[in-house]
């Protein structure tokens, strides 16, 4: 009979101090769930508000500027509050320490600081949209981000703040995994989670300063005009592009990497079958990582760049999906004569393969130079980047959430409500932006308020299936929140994984491990070593 342990991490301080001076790696990770879903939320709202105004060809409720504001901020908020910390701050900070045999990170007041400054990062982004928010696209493009008259230096100035954030994390993360591992825990011994971790680490520390000085520059050009990005004073606004991209293509990497992450922890714990091909998804998560820092200009292919380093970067860009290719069809291989239990992770984990093929393959379609000129600035885009951001980020990240909310609260959710909103979220999701690949190809402009009738039925399609996906993510909330009070005790090991975290507790003691664990064998020899699942059905 499972039971909920006496003392654990959530109850072994009390009150409301406790947490907001806590340097428990897990707690830390409980405050970003909470943070970063309620700007997950504030984006969603945003994004219902602009597929209903997009319901109609013509104006519905709000006005060209509100509309402009609107994607801008659903934009950012997305990205910089919501998605680059999501996974790493959320699950990396909880997991990580536990499945590498650690009591916590390697700088736990850091770990605690990085949430201090989201906070604050968040509170400026918050600033400008109670100021009204920006209306320049959450890439806030020179030369109109230094001329518009939006409030555009207080959501820049949240942007280049949360980048601590991330870089503090990303640190934290590189030192712990260097220094902190358990006896036997050699590199190839560490869970795949860990490596995608380490990867985004890299790119975290050593991409997210070249945001910081840009988004400065921006702000110093807005306040002074010193003309960097004026070429009346001899300076260039395709400059802040370029520098602008060498972070922001690296950015979706710390986006999609830790959902990578992820997907290789759940298909082999939800398969109960060793990873094919350990050491290739290893290295191929540090492929992707050094593979992101070269490609940059494929955003730019119609910014009047030469056409040599247009070639260039297109080039690279097919690279890119090497490394990505080689972690699908390991996936692939690792699920072949395997038995899949059909759980609400696995669920999740099923969907990313689908939706993230997807997304990556529309992506080498978009790095054709030929093809990207013709569909830049269309929907064509909008549907790539949320097949990637929402078909696999998301989606891994919902995965994941469902994979370690056992562990983190000691109480099962009911897994046929988990079922039913995974089917609605995949639905809805296919049914809003598969429609946008089709009428992007045929012309329909990214960022337009208005549109001539011929693409109505497209985006009234859409409009529909934003609504199924928002009916699945309000059921996921009722059922994880009710779980909280009326879950059954999980028991150390729902799923029967053999990852260190499901050897302990559920919800964990405070400092992890009674003894420091030895680790004797990898992290998927389920060839070898049966562990029995505790899961109990609601
Ligand atoms: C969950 C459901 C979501 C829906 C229904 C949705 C819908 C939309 C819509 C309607 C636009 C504006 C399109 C245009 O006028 O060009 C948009 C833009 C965008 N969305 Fe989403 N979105 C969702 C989730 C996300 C997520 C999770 C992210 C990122 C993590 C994201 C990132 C973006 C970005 C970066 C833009 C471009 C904004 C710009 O043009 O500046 N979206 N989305
Ligand atoms: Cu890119």
């Amino acid at each position: 009979m499972n039971k909920i342990p006496e003392t654990h991490y959530l109850n072994a301080k009390k009150g409301i101090w406790s947490w907001l001076t806590t340097v428990d790696h897990k707690r830390i990770g409980i405050l970003y769930l909470f943070s970063v879903m309620f700007f997950f939320f504030v984006g969603g709202m945003f994004a219902l508000m602009l597929r209903l105004e997009l319901l109609t060809p013509t104006e519905m409720y709000i006005d060209s500027d509100t509309y402009n504001q609107m994607f801008t901020l659903h934009g950012a908020i997305m990205i910089f509050l919501f998605i680059i910390p999501a996974i790493p701050a959320i699950l990396g900070n909880f997991v990580l320490p536990i499945m590498i045999g650690a009591k916590d990170v390697a700088f736990p007041r850091l770990n605690l600081l990085s949430w201090y400054i989201y906070i604050v990062g968040a509170l400026f982004a918050v600033f400008s949209l109670v100021s009204g928010g920006a209306d320049t696209g959450w890439t806030f493009y020179t030369p109109y981000s230094t001329t518009t008259s939006t409030a555009v230096i207080s959501i820049v100035l949240g942007a280049f703040i949360l980048g601590f954030s991330s870089i503090f994390t990303g640190l934290n993360f590189i030192v712990t995994v260097h220094k902190l591992r358990s006896p036997g825990m050699t590199w190839f011994k560490m869970p795949l989670f860990v490596w995608g971790m380490y990867a985004t680490a890299l790119i975290q520390v050593l991409a997210t300063p070249v945001l910081g000085i840009t988004l400065v520059l921006l702000i110093i050009e807005r306040l002074i005009g010193i003309g960097i990005f004026d070429p009346a004073m001899g300076g260039d606004p395709v400059l802040f592009q370029h520098f602008f991209w060498f972070y922001s293509h690296p950015a979706v990497y710390i986006m999609i990497l830790p959902g990578m992450a992820i997907i290789s922890e759940l298909i082999t714990a939800h398969s109960h079958k060793k990873i094919f091909g350990y050491k290739a998804v290893a290295y191929s998560s540090l492929g992707i990582a050094f593979a992101s820092f070269i490609v940059w200009g494929h955003h730019m292919f119609t910014s009047g760049q030469s056409e040599l380093a247009a070639m260039i970067f297109s080039f690279l860009t097919f690279f890119v999906a090497i490394p990505s290719g080689v972690k699908v069809f390991n996936w692939v291989a690792t699920l072949y004569k395997s038995s899949i239990s059909f759980s609400t992770p696995m669920l999740y984990t099923l969907s990313f393969l689908f939706l993230f093929s997807i997304g990556g393959l529309t992506g080498i379609f978009l790095g054709a130079l030929p093809v990207d000129i013709h569909l830049h600035d269309t929907y064509f885009i909008v549907a790539h980047f949320h097949y990637v951001m929402v078909g696999g980020t998301v989606i891994a990240f919902l995965g994941g959430l469902h994979h370690w909310w056992p562990k983190m609260w000691g109480r099962m959710y009911n897994e046929t409500l988990g079922k039913i909103s995974c089917l609605l979220i995949f639905v809805g999701f296919n049914m809003t932006f598969f429609t946008q690949f089709i009428m992007g190809s045929q012309g329909m402009p990214r960022r337009y308020h208005l549109y001539v009738d011929a693409y109505r039925p497209f985006h009234a399609f859409s409009t529909y299936g934003s609504w199924v996906m928002a009916a699945g993510f309000f059921l996921m909330a009722y059922y994880l929140i009710h779980s909280l009070f009326k879950g059954k005790p999980a028991g150390n090991n729902p799923w029967g994984a053999l990852t260190h975290e499901w050897s302990i507790t559920s919800p964990p003691p405070e400092h992890n491990f009674e003894e420091i664990p030895i680790t004797e064998h990898g992290p998927y020899d389920y060839d070898k070593i049966v562990a029995k699942s505790t899961l109990v059905e609601n």
